[in-house]
């Protein structure tokens, strides 16, 4: 059965720049997507350091591993293609985005218990810039998240006003932020942190500011997101094509002419790391 999204839905995510639907996904998916998670951190336990399959917090060890993030899910195990290429949140975004669909990248960023980083307010589009900004974010917790566990914030309509610098005063280094004086810009007292039982999803514009603070609670927040883009839209960068399924079509037809928005998109280095290498300044591997 498709789960599309009702009129007033798909009205709030165009107007607001994003949309929470809690409980959204089925406890067979979340039972299936947890055991294969658990089976990555288990794994985690081999490395010291981040490598091209973990991003790991510096105290991260066998005894206690303190993930940040499993790069690229879907090239990890099928489970998590199957759920990000075929499963209820397909229809999600084909409400959104429209019949022709291609898959654009996947993560899952973990957030663990008493200290899980910060993710200071950012835009996504300026780390995969394309010809339009038809690309959508969805997230799924696959536990539930409540009030200061990291749970993601969202500026209401930031996705319709500027995109911003994120590279630093110097104009030299990417740090994947919007500067503190930028975001005098941003009415950041307007955010909301919607929070929910297993399997609720956010969907996020990819010019939406969002973040997260550090996670101040004793339960972790697994929160698994994959970006999706229509079929016309098309990366400037290279980045996504590391992984195979990077602009996989998943639905639909493939697009022979792009669709060009006039509003330009700032340009990231030609090697990043991930957001969290970025924002803590650390050395990307
Ligand atoms: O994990 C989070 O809280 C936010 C992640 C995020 O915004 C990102 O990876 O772009």
């Amino acid at each position: 059965m498709q789960k599309n999204l009702s009129a007033e839905q798909i009205s709030h995510y165009r107007t607001e720049g994003y949309l929470v639907l809690e409980n959204f996904v089925s406890k067979p998916w979340l039972d299936r997507l947890n055991a294969v998670t658990q089976s990555f951190v288990d794994l985690s336990r081999k490395v010291s350091t981040s490598d091209k399959q973990f991003d790991v917090e510096p105290d991260h060890s066998a005894d206690t591993p303190r993930l940040r993030r499993l790069n690229s899910p879907v090239d990890q195990h099928p489970t998590y293609w199957e759920f990000a290429s075929s499963s209820e949140i397909v229809d999600l975004a084909e409400s959104i985005l429209g019949p022709d669909i291609k898959f654009h990248h996947g993560k899952l960023n973990f957030k663990y218990p008493q200290g899980g980083e910060e993710v200071k307010w950012h835009q996504d589009i300026q780390f995969w810039p394309h010809t339009n900004y038809d690309l959508i974010t969805i997230g799924v917790y696959l536990e539930e998240v409540e009030e200061g566990q990291g749970e993601m914030g969202f500026i209401p309509r930031s996705q319709a006003s500027e995109l911003f610098d994120q590279y630093d005063e110097s104009g030299e280094r990417w740090t994947g932020y919007i500067k503190d004086q930028d975001l005098r810009r941003v009415d950041t007292d307007k955010a909301v942190f919607p929070t929910g039982g297993a399997g609720t999803v956010t969907i996020h514009n990819c010019r939406m500011i969002h973040g997260s603070y550090p996670n101040d609670s004793t339960k972790w927040r697994p929160l698994l997101l994959q970006t999706y883009t229509a079929a016309d839209a098309f990366a400037y960068t290279d980045l996504v094509r590391r992984s195979p399924h990077g602009e996989e079509l998943i639905r639909g037809k493939a697009a022979k002419w792009a669709r060009h928005d006039p509003r330009p998109c700032q340009v990231p280095p030609t090697k990043i790391g991930t957001i969290f290498q970025a924002q803590q300044k650390e050395s990307t591997t």
